[in-house]
């Protein structure tokens, strides 16, 4: 049996075909497509027509190919939502989390409601990005569109209306927009007064890990629709290996590097506010208290930089240059927010370091070099806020998603650690996804994850040297 997962990051999207064979899943990657937020009326904004097409040729072609899949599942980055006018048109392009219309609206968003407020009410750090102060942006900045909005949709869930003709809000996705109460099974009323966001705009909260229903998209009736986390990271931790014993440590590592521990309360002290943690939801009825970092965005966005100027910009060739280079003993914050907006990245990095290094000779490979360690770096305050916050060492981290294919983050994280990285798997949302939907159409025990997943990951592990 075939489960399809049709999984959208920010920078590409893909349509992965997972076969079960006896104890392991086959992996086929049918289809994948690079996209970009583009700036729309001024807004910077994803082309959801765009990402539609590519999904549904995408699914075509992998029914063509596996005539045995019974299922799909969409998920995607977290916090952007669509608005859908009385006849289910988006009102705007889908608008995109990086746009900085929440920056200008924020003052007047923490007067609606402080930082301390927004935690106390939902446990997800307060951060411009979240759903909660794009709406409130929205509100203010196009009151005319807002006035023609209906419904909105968390982007998997608009997807999965398209695909199913249901609208629902899945948890685990509701989870990282600050508009629900800590541990996300409800919304906060409380929270759409104060900012004025219509509650009529949203349903309930929908529990995950079930059957939509039939889809509805010509020529792919064999397909079930089902829900099997919407958000990417909630995936990806479905595909984590478990030690019941011990507190699971993960790092899921994309565009962001979402650095968290699975738990089944939330983690609400004033320490957890204080230190930026967020308790977003799995597909599963549990959490994922975590620490959202901006990550190996900074590499795409130097790459795209460099490929622009013409420079070397392969990943490969660029962390063989950056293995070379020597340390430059010099590390910048990637929290910082000049690292989370697009254009001019080299720069950036360059600019946050010239003062304690000479910037003028540096290299490709250097510059990865230092984008990496201080990657590093950040996810050691990290790992220490996160055990100081569980009382639970860590005794190892399992790295997931794209960036375990990079030995060298790897091998750094484990050296600046000083525990076991357990690499992989690197398609961990596709794969988190596959097993939840075989899981809900009945296909796979849940006893059998761990052994399922322990014989399909090809995980890697890096020791600590020195
Ligand atoms: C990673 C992610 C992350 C953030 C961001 C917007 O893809 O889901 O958890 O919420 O996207």
């Amino acid at each position: 049996m075939t489960a399809l997962a049709v999984d959208l990051g920010s920078s590409s999207g893909r349509i992965v075909a997972a076969t079960l064979r006896g104890d392991r899943i086959e992996e086929v990657e049918v289809r994948r497509f690079p996209h970009q937020a583009r700036f729309v009326d001024g807004y910077l904004s994803w082309d959801l027509d765009f990402i539609w097409d590519e999904v549904v040729a995408g699914l075509r072609e992998a029914v063509a190919r596996f005539p045995d899949a019974i299922s799909v599942s969409v998920d995607t980055w977290g916090v952007d939502s669509v608005t859908l006018d009385a006849d289910d048109h988006p009102v705007t392009p889908g608008r995109a989390y990086r746009d900085e219309r929440t920056t200008r609206t924020l003052a007047a968003y923490r007067k609606r409601i402080s930082d301390e407020e927004t935690w106390a009410a939902s446990g997800i750090a307060p951060a411009t990005i979240n759903t909660a102060n794009q709406l409130f942006a929205f509100l203010q900045e196009e009151p005319d569109a807002a006035r023609r909005v209906a419904t909105v949709l968390h982007l998997p869930d608009y997807f999965t209306f398209l695909l199913s003709g249901q609208k629902r809000w899945s948890r685990s996705h509701v989870s990282t927009g600050a508009l629900a109460r800590p541990g996300a099974h409800e919304f906060n009323d409380e929270v759409f007064e104060a900012l004025g966001i219509p509650r009529s705009w949203f349903g309930d909260v929908t529990a995950e890990h079930d059957i939509v229903g039939p889809c509805v998209v010509d020529g792919l009736g064999q397909l079930t629709v089902v829900r099997a986390g919407s958000h990417d990271t909630a995936c990806a931790v479905h595909a984590l290996q478990r030690d019941t014993a011990q507190e699971s440590y993960f790092l899921s590592c994309g565009s962001w590097s979402v650095l968290g521990v699975l738990r089944d309360e939330p983690l609400l002290s004033r320490e957890a506010y204080q230190l930026g943690l967020t308790n977003e939801a799995r597909g599963d009825a549990g959490l994922r208290p975590l620490f959202n970092i901006t990550g190996l965005w900074i590499l795409q966005e130097c790459q795209r930089q460099w490929r622009a100027e013409g420079k070397t910009h392969d990943i490969v060739e660029l962390i063989e240059q950056a293995a070379a280079a020597p340390s430059l003993g010099v590390i910048f914050n990637p929290d910082e927010p000049q690292f989370a907006l697009p254009e001019g990245m080299v720069d950036r990095v360059l600019d946050a370091v010239s003062d304690r290094v000479g910037v003028d000779t540096l290299r490709e490979g250097d510059v990865v070099r230092l984008v990496l360690e201080s990657l590093a770096a950040r996810y050691v305050r990290g790992m220490n806020d996160l055990t100081a916050l569980t009382g639970a060492p860590a005794t190892q981290l399992n790295l997931m998603g794209g960036g375990s294919r990079n030995a060298l983050l790897c091998q750094l994280t484990a050296d600046a650690l000083g525990i076991p990285v357990i690499a992989g798997p690197n398609e961990a949302s596709a794969l988190g996804s596959a097993i939840a939907q075989l899981e809900i159409m009945g296909v796979l025990d849940p006893a059998r994850r761990n052994d399922i997943i322990g014989a399909t990951a090809h995980t890697i592990e890096y020791r600590p040297r020195g």
